[in-house]
């Protein structure tokens, strides 16, 4: 495998709108982030990804982009954005900007000229289709609920958004429309940025001409998945996008893919793949069901355990995944993940070492190096998010009350991961001197950056190990490019993994908060990182704690 500089990093998801406010309007911004780019230097981290801070009218919280080479004021200004990329890069850190390229926002200069003339050059950057006396152009579910079909303001057309309606799908089978999405992007890594995280991209190619599919709910509509499914084609878009692209730049690239086939990740990610590497979603869609958040199933530590493996059996050593345990659009992973009442500083640490050792760049999402928890919500009135909105109408449609609909879609609100991050115990967790766009979870008096930087035993500080520890030199290459075998696979809540170069690690969670016995096959050379101060072991067998964590090497 050909070495690359982004092999060894560790990446830091930001949610510009709730990272740092500088300027006392109750939403973060980039002189927020300049402000605490020493932070990151300090837990080590080597690349930020920033959700997207460009013009915007917000409507999907910035997803829905007006215009692709501006920064929208209420986040600062161009002069801001070079700021801090050159800050980063005296830091040694790389800036990837999060690439919005299979919608724009109808506010977009594209959409208004597609409005006024949708016959005209810009009529042919979307997807527009007459419209038929009641009848819809197909029978497609947004992700964001109804019909992906919407009238085309003053026209008699209407256009097609697979996502809100305030994001027009642009239209990639037209090469005018490609060649804007390139130049833009070069124009980006001009500025010198690292790379992108690449935003629902798998969406760029649909299935034409278009036509219904069966319906799946009592709406008459159906899921976009089958569609999805019928469209090939879109290496050919995604070769292109590379070569005139990234491939020049040497860039860093991550896709948003979730429905990639196992024969296809060569493709997606092996030595010339259409993408560095793409995110490993395998638990963030576990449980997920047809009718909605509602009726999803909760993952168990087992579940966790065989989604991990499966994903890291899919790609063995063609590429490397990116590993997350939470983003901008799921719930905190420690509510989700560590079975409830569970959570604490034992069962936070072993998570996060059972997910950043595996094989692959560890993703950090803002606040889950402090493991920050999801958010309690009261009422609708306190939710944001146009995905939780949709998912509570579909609920109580479904027959649930108000009551039980709030408690199903808050297990999953998008809210949760964006709600201020925490940075110490003054007012508003001092995130903003004014008033939060979105509310603070009132457990930030507990869990805040301030308190874990004095607490050696904080989850702050484990973070700073596990990362401290990918960057060893001893340790390094096993950690990097080292093959993965699951080990005692079946043994009830525990999840045990090797990783093999030429050292021999072994990693080990006792995920659950009764003690139980685990058996090592060899003796142990070194403890590595235990997050017990203790380690009881006899006869080849340890005895491990609730929730107790070892990297160990054999
Ligand atoms: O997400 C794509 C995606 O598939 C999501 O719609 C996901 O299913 C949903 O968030 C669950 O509620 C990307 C972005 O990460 C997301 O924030 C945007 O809303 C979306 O694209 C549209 O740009
Ligand atoms: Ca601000």
């Amino acid at each position: 495998m050909t070495k690359k500089w982004w092999h060894d990093k560790v990446a830091y998801q930001i949610y510009p709108k709730s990272f740092y406010d500088s300027n006392g309007d109750g939403i973060g911004d980039i002189q927020g982030i300049i402000q605490k780019l020493n932070y990151l230097q300090d837990l080590g981290i080597d690349i930020i990804w920033l959700s997207p801070c460009y013009q915007s009218p917000l409507a999907d919280e910035g997803y829905d982009i007006s215009d692709y080479y501006k920064i929208d004021p209420r986040f600062g200004t161009m002069d801001d954005m070079k700021q801090l990329i050159s800050e980063a890069k005296q830091r040694n850190m790389y800036i990837l900007m999060d690439l919005v390229v299979n919608h724009c926002s109808d506010e977009h200069e594209w959409f208004q000229k597609a409005c006024e003339d949708p016959d005209g050059k810009y009529g042919n950057f979307f997807y527009l289709r007459d419209k038929e006396n009641g009848k819809l152009p197909t029978n497609w579910r947004s992700y964001f609920g109804g019909p992906v079909w919407e009238d085309l303001p003053g026209t008699n057309k209407q256009y097609l958004h697979v996502f809100h309606k305030k994001q027009p799908d642009l239209n990639w089978e037209n090469h005018e429309l490609r060649e804007e999405v390139y130049k833009n992007i070069n124009w980006w890594l001009d500025q010198g940025i690292g790379g992108f995280r690449i935003d629902a991209i798998i969406n760029i190619k649909k299935a034409l001409p278009f036509h219904d599919y069966a319906a799946d709910r009592d709406d008459g509509l159906c899921s976009l998945s089958s569609m999805l499914e019928e469209a090939h084609g879109i290496g050919e878009f995604l070769t292109e996008m590379r070569d005139k692209t990234f491939k020049k730049y040497d860039a860093f690239t991550v896709g948003e893919v979730f429905n990639e086939k196992p024969e296809e990740v060569p493709d997606f990610i092996g030595e010339n793949g259409y993408f560095s590497s793409m995110f490993d979603f395998n638990e963030a869609i576990f449980g997920g069901s047809d009718k909605g958040w509602y009726d999803a199933k909760q993952i168990t530590p087992d579940d966790y355990k065989k989604c991990c493996f499966e994903s890291q059996k899919k790609i063995g050593t063609i590429g490397f995944l990116c590993n997350i345990i939470e983003n901008h659009d799921e719930p905190r992973g420690v509510s989700r993940y560590i079975p409830e009442g569970d959570c604490c500083p034992h069962s936070k640490t072993m998570l996060a070492a059972l997910n950043f050792m595996l094989r692959g760049i560890p993703f950090i999402y803002q606040g889950q190096e402090l493991g920050m928890e999801n958010q309690t919500f009261h009422s609708m009135k306190e939710v944001d998010d146009i995905s939780t909105i949709n998912e509570y109408q579909i609920a109580l449609d479904a027959g649930l009350s108000e009551e039980e609909a709030l408690k199903a879609v808050s297990r999953f609100s998008r809210d949760n991961a964006r709600t201020p991050m925490q940075w110490s115990s003054d007012q508003n967790a001092g995130f903003t001197d004014g008033t939060p766009w979105l509310n603070v979870n009132p457990n930030y008096t507990s869990i805040n950056a301030a308190k874990q930087q004095a607490d050696p035993d904080s989850v702050l500080n484990f973070y700073k190990k596990l990362i401290a520890l990918r960057k060893n030199p001893e340790y390094k290459e096993t950690i990097i490019y080292g093959t993965l075998e699951p080990y005692l696979e079946t043994q009830h809540n525990l999840m045990a993994y090797y990783r093999i170069g030429n050292k021999t690690l072994l990693i080990i969670g006792n995920y659950q908060k009764e003690p139980q016995n685990a058996l090592l096959e060899s003796s142990i050379k070194k403890v590595i990182l235990n997050n017990y101060d203790n380690l009881s072991e006899k006869n080849n067998t340890v005895t491990l704690k609730g929730y107790q964590l070892l990297i160990l090497e054999m």
